[in-house]
């Protein structure tokens, strides 16, 4: 029998890094009702930015004086652009936030009359930002040889790798690379796990484990040659699901490095503890913005949650940044929740050159690579059904106007269309009116002043905009998230649809079946495999390396929950399956066998 709500992975908990853990605030978040998940998220965000695990959280002394240390290398490179450069690498949401960083920098840094130095790298290239492409997290080589192309020709580099539960092989290869070449770099390790329980599995092309390289970086870190940035937030409110607090903390960071080295360079203030709290302070207060909205936020939870449970879909539209966050949340429930890359979409006005990606338009890979809103006219539109959601993210009033033509055709579809906007402006009550008018179902959020840093003009704007994403980014994480609670995808905080797309996936599996069945890590591996190959013995399938488990995993559907039914309820994959297509919620499925 599954093994009912109270018995958490107790015995391995203290071993299990705090990205893996199972979050105790959100135990219950599969049987809330929208508002009530809605809470949840606001008390886990909170969570991120308050600490308290036993180690360095994210407005610690140590955290905010390794900030500054940043901030200086970057503020030089910024300064002597010529043959410097500042990397910032990561795979799935990881590298999406270092691509949104580099790419953001860059452009105040041109405003600035300041020439461009951050590149982006993420594991699966560019197509990676707007799909999943977990599989190359698991290449050290990839990384190392992608990173030496990206540096070519430049003297100094500052690194920063991004893994949140730094565990990703394609980082620890460049940090690697990095630490073999000290007199050209400097890396920085980013991530939210104490350095003792970073990832140490074999790595099947590789002699080193993830844990051996963070163990260097520790050590170059003593000699003053590297930095590892590592605060506890805690864990995820989906279990080790890192695009959600994993992916704000990174981006909480990368911003506040990059805006303060910005303000040092360009402006030439005087960046000390003090601005590098009040910027995370900045970030605390938009926390608390966005949740005060929490009941117009449920509203679009509800919505979008209808739209997929009538097998509808949901699209985020926007401009600029704003639309590129609704970009990224939907990369994300494909490998979160094993959902069909249709369900989430994002489209983006002005599509790549919005998106301003390196490799630049990559429509002909195929339509879910076609992403303006053009495109959506021209593919979608007609389709569009009142089982549908279209949610408009705005990073200014400004915006309402070419939205609502749009917005017009959706509505008179039926369906629900929405929107979310961010305001730095003093509130306006014609403004909000007219908001209201063209989106009667929709989230203003007032946001919290910015800190004044002394930075020019373009640097506060820059500010705002990266405040108003991250705002952006705790809506859309809700909507997608409660959507996908509502269909049956999540129990208790366990993502139970989860595709083995990689290495960290195929543990991540076995983990959950031992857990909700209450089993040993033996009988999960083999139920496991057993719903991955479809067959009752798995006695020559134990000896074959992870990599073919993950060829198979990322083709094959619902391995978690038939894996689920066999430990539970021992039975074979073909009757699990029977039994999936009998209760396709998988939620229910898995409710119908819990103990209480
Ligand atoms: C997590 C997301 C994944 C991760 C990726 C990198 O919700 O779906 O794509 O971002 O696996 O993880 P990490 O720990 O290296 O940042």
């Amino acid at each position: 029998m599954l093994a009912a709500r109270s018995t958490m992975m107790t015995a391995t908990t203290s071993t299990l890094p705090f990205t893996e853990r199972s979050n105790p605030l959100t135990q219950n978040i599969d049987v809330a009702d929208c508002k009530g998940i809605v809470d949840m998220l606001h008390s886990c965000d909170e969570e991120m930015l308050a600490g308290s695990f036993q180690f360095p959280g994210l407005q610690d002394d140590s955290t905010v004086r390794t900030i500054l240390g940043a901030v200086d290398h970057i503020a030089t490179i910024m300064q002597e652009p010529e043959d410097h450069l500042v990397v910032m690498s990561g795979c799935g949401t990881s590298g999406r936030m270092a691509f949104l960083a580099a790419t953001t920098c860059n452009r105040l840094l041109r405003e600035s009359g300041r020439q461009a130095c951050c590149a982006y790298l993420i594991a699966g290239g560019d197509r990676a930002l707007l799909t999943s492409q977990e599989a190359p997290e698991d290449d050290p080589l990839l990384g190392a040889s992608e990173l030496q192309q990206a540096v070519a020709g430049k003297k100094k580099v500052f690194y920063i790798g991004i893994t949140c539960g730094l565990s990703a092989p394609y980082v620890a290869g460049q940090l690697d690379y990095c630490l073999q070449h000290l007199e050209a770099f400097t890396p920085l390790l980013m991530g939210f796990n104490p350095v003792q329980l970073a990832r140490n599995h074999g790595i099947e092309t590789w002699y080193k484990t993830v844990k051996d390289v963070v163990e260097e970086m520790e050590r170059a870190t003593k000699d003053n040659k590297a930095f590892i940035l590592n605060p506890v937030v805690g864990p995820e409110p989906i279990t080790g699901s890192t695009r959600m607090k994993g992916g704000s903390a990174t981006k909480i960071l990368l911003d506040t490095i990059l805006l303060l080295a910005a303000q040092k360079a360009v402006d030439q203030c005087a960046i000390n503890e003090h601005t590098v709290r009040a910027f995370l302070r900045a970030y605390s207060q938009c926390v608390e913005s966005v949740y005060s909205k929490a009941a117009d936020i449920s509203c679009l939870v509800s919505n979008a949650g209808k739209s997929l449970q009538a097998s509808g879909h949901i699209y985020y539209f926007g401009a600029g940044t704003a639309g590129i966050m609704g970009c990224i949340d939907a990369s994300e429930c494909v490998p979160t929740y094993g959902s069909d890359p249709e369900d989430v979409r994002g489209f983006l006005r002005g599509g790549y050159d919005t998106l301003n990606n390196a490799d630049g338009c990559l429509a002909n890979l195929g339509p879910l690579y076609r992403l303006s809103w053009k495109d959506f006219c021209d593919n979608i539109l007609g389709h569009f059904s009142s089982s549908d959601s279209a949610i408009f993210l705005l990073s200014s009033p400004d915006e309402m106007e070419p939205c609502a033509d749009l917005a017009e055709k959706l509505k008179k579809t039926g369906g629900h269309v929405m929107a979310v906007l961010y305001n730095f402006q003093p509130n306006d009550a014609k403004m909000s009116a007219s908001f209201s008018t063209v989106f009667p179902q929709s989230v203003l959020l007032q946001m919290p002043p910015v800190p004044a840093t002394g930075g020019s003009a373009a640097v506060q704007a820059a500010v705002c905009r990266r405040l108003g994403e991250f705002a952006l980014k705790l809506v859309c994480n809700s909507v997608s998230t409660g959507a996908h609670i509502m269909v049956g995808k999540v129990f208790q905080n366990f993502m139970v649809d989860v595709q083995i797309r990689n290495n960290k996936l195929f543990y991540r599996a076995i983990r959950i079946v031992q857990h909700l069945s209450d089993c040993s890590d033996a009988a999960a591996t083999r139920a496991v495999l057993s719903a991955l190959y479809d067959t009752d013995d798995v006695t020559p399938l134990v000896d074959i390396n992870v990599s073919q488990h993950v060829d198979r995993g990322t083709k094959q559907e619902k391995v978690v929950p038939i894996a689920l039914l066999c430990a539970a309820l021992k039975m074979s994959p073909s009757q699990a399956r029977q039994q999936l297509t009998v209760t396709p919620v998988i939620r229910h499925a898995i409710s119908a066998v819990v103990t209480k």
